[in-house]
């Protein structure tokens, strides 16, 4: 293997240059390398100043994820930044690109810091169960402040050059295309002047002062740190660097990156990681693939589902031509869409300028030769084969050929779709989750036709309008709403054996989930395909439906509701639902939480044991990838396939076993043979 890093002089400045594609990964070599290179510079007479920076597309960008969890390999990472902090030479990072977790360090570790302006910097370790274990949560807030430093150690978001600066963690924005000659001048310019050291800094002495700032962080974060372990850690050692000389605060700093490197969070969020990017490559479709040029796209329905998808792309600057029937629904939709940007522009969160722009690429149309010259239709019409088959069969008359046509089904046969058009191989399911603009998956549904090039334009398409994609085979449901039809199931069966339906919830808010299944009726409506008929009660909903609880939107659903939209359990509730278990003449019991757990997440790891077998999905992470990003599952878990290898395949089956419930002969086969679903 050819050295990661080499250095080159300009002058009595020395330029060290790592150089390890992708995005120069903090592992062994290069590790080994920055500590040779910058000894050698200490220890050259004429060298007065070092510049540390990166060739190709980023600056480090941390650790080397793949070497966590093995046996360590000197030289560690702190050992080398504390050798270039305690140099009395300048020394100077660089940097382009992300430099993230332990290549902030580095930076941190720097006595200088300059940027171009395109840089991000941050320390993103929570977002890997861990926290930074350079001494970033020491080194941080003694530079910029505890207050400034909580929501970059806490919260892992990079920050740009510019909000850098202005906290201090930047000492110079420099040229975007000149940054080592601007390097090396700075680095010049501080020769023969005693350096600044991150370790020495003060600016953490505001935690002193005001040490309300964490439990106020805290309470502010609440929501979104739920059950995480490292957001805690990360607050308990932005403190304790306010609170411990450096050497014992670095001692802190390693005792809590132990624990959560070791821990199960951190294990299932790595993972998590590498799940995302494997889930946007498809086995048989090579990188080299051809894409499909994508400069406008057709939405077909503007109501919530067409709005929201076509916002991601507008969004991303792309022009959209959305259509609907009548033109009051495709004024509702369009009125709609601008409403929601103005509201993003009124948190803060998009400039007017920029909600104008992305209005003026919308095109709203009545007119189906209007998509003509789209390169990519997507359908988001209502959920019925008859209607999609009849807009596909009109798509396929309208639209210029090689472009993609796509529907948004949830459940429906993507394959007997495609048989309404001449164009098969063009045809392909993106399956976007309500509301479609925020919720990060995207499930690609790829037909038995559909063709490299369109299955590799649109994973492409997914990444450039923020998504998360994962494939899916065709199959009733595809990976998500198949894993969530047994959930389901079970949640019915249990009521009726006589769990409380907040038990229910409360279950799967304990495990993490943001909502349960009683609380997310509600939320949709209990009335949804309701026949609208209060004498004719055939299931539990109809009797809900009959008495009027049709959900929050009415004050009462499973749950009454108060003005705030709290939810108590209704004593109503519980009678109808007792009165529909006397009716169909089902036994009442005690069941426990545990049981419940059980009978609601060991069905749907062995239903996801069958997509893999059926090769719906093409690896468990896959599914992990859909679950985490569409439905709540919690991250720290990993998702439901790498939750069931950690609690063990065996504890699963015994589980499903244990309550009566079917076993599937893949999940039964990796338990034997004592395997996992992810390697
Ligand atoms: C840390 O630093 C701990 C320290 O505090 C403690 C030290 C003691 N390692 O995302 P992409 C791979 S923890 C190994 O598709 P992009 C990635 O798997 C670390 N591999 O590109 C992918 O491989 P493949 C803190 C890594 O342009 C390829 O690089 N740092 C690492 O969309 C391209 O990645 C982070 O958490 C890594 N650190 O985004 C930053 N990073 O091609 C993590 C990437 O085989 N990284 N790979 O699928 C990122 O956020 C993004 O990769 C980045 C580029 C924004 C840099």
């Amino acid at each position: 293997m050819t050295d990661p890093i080499s250095s080159h002089r300009d002058g009595e400045v020395l330029v060290v240059v790592s150089n390890n594609p992708p995005v120069n990964a903090l592992g062994q070599a290069v590790r080994a390398g920055l500590k040779r290179e910058v000894e050698a510079g200490l220890a050259d007479d004429s060298v007065k100043a070092i510049v540390i920076r990166c060739d190709g597309r980023t600056f480090f960008a941390g650790a080397d994820i793949t070497e966590f969890g093995k046996a360590p390999q000197g030289p560690s990472l702190p050992e080398t930044l504390d050798a270039m902090e305690a140099s009395d030479k300048p020394v100077v990072a660089a940097i382009h690109g992300t430099a993230l977790g332990g290549g902030c360090e580095v930076a941190l570790a720097c006595h200088y810091r300059v940027a171009v302006p395109s840089a991000k910097l941050g320390l993103p370790e929570v977002k890997l169960g861990l926290i930074p274990g350079a001494a970033g949560t020491q080194r941080m807030p003694r530079l910029v402040g505890a207050e400034a430093a909580l929501p970059l150690v806490v919260g892992g978001d990079p920050i740009s050059a510019k909000k850098a600066q202005s906290i201090g963690l930047l000492d110079a924005i420099v040229g975007e295309d000149s940054l080592e000659a601007d390097a090396v001048a700075f680095a010049r310019s501080k020769i023969g002047q005693s350096v600044p050291r991150a370790s020495e800094g003060t600016r953490n002495q505001d935690g002193v002062r005001d040490p309300d700032i964490f439990d106020k962080f805290r309470a502010s974060q609440a929501r979104k740190i739920r059950g995480f372990d490292a957001p805690n850690a990360a607050i308990e050692a932005v403190k304790a660097a306010g609170e411990l000389p450096y050497a014992e605060g670095v001692k802190k700093e390693r005792e809590l990156f132990g624990k959560l490197m070791s821990g199960t969070q951190s294990a299932a969020m790595r993972h998590y990681f590498f799940a995302e990017r494997a889930a946007n490559k498809i086995d048989d479709v090579p990188a080299d693939t051809p894409l499909i040029p994508i400069k406008r796209v057709g939405i077909i329905g503007a109501g919530t589902m067409g709005g929201g998808i076509g916002m991601n792309f507008l969004t991303a600057g792309i022009p959209v031509t959305i259509l609907e029937m009548q033109q009051e629904a495709l004024d509702r939709g369009a009125k709609t869409i601008r409403k929601n940007y103005e509201n993003t522009a009124k948190r803060g969160r998009m400039t007017e300028d920029a909600v104008e722009k992305a209005m003026g690429l919308l095109k709203p149309t009545l007119d189906y030769s209007e998509l003509a010259d789209c390169d990519l239709v997507i359908e988001a019409v209502y959920e019925n084969m008859d209607v999609k088959k009849q807009v596909f069969a009109k798509l396929d008359e309208v639209v210029k050929q090689g472009a993609i046509l796509a529907s948004n089904t949830s459940y429906l046969d993507i394959d007997e779709i495609a048989t309404a058009t001449k164009r098969p191989g063009y045809v392909v399911g993106m399956h976007f989750f309500s509301p479609a603009n925020v919720m990060k998956l995207l499930e690609i549904v790829r037909g038995r036709e559909t063709r490299h090039d369109v299955l590799a334009t649109v994973m492409k398409l997914a990444k450039t309008i923020g998504k998360v994609a994962a494939v899916s085979g065709v199959c009733p449901g595809f990976i998500g709403n198949r894993m969530l039809s047994p959930r389901q199931q079970q949640a019915n069966a249990l009521i009726m054996e006589g769990a409380n339906y907040w038990d229910i919830d409360d279950v799967l808010l304990e495990f993490g989930f943001p909502m349960g299944p009683f609380q997310m009726g509600d939320l949709a409506g209990v009335d949804i395909g309701w026949h609208r008929d209060p004498n004719r009660i055939e299931t539990l909903r109809d009797a809900l439906c009959a008495a009027g609880r049709w959900g929050q939107k009415v004050g009462k659903g499973f749950y009454d509701y108060d003005e705030a939209r709290n939810r108590t359990p209704s004593d109503e509730t519980r009678q109808i639902i007792a009165d529909f278990a006397a009716k169909e003449g089902k036994p009442q019991r005690e069941i426990s939480k545990d049981e419940i757990r059980e009978r609601l997440l060991y069905p749907m790891v062995d239903e996801g044991a069958k997509i893999l077998d059926e090769k719906m999905a093409q690896r468990a992470s896959d599914i992990d990838v859909v679950w985490i990003n569409g439905y709540g599952w919690p991250l720290y878990t990993g998702g439901p396939m790498f939750w069931a290898d950690t609690i063990g395949l065996k504890t699963v089956v015994e589980g499903l076993e244990k309550h009566g419930l079917p076993v599937s002969d893949y999940l039964r086969r990796k338990a034997d043979a004592g395997e996992r679903f992810n390697a």
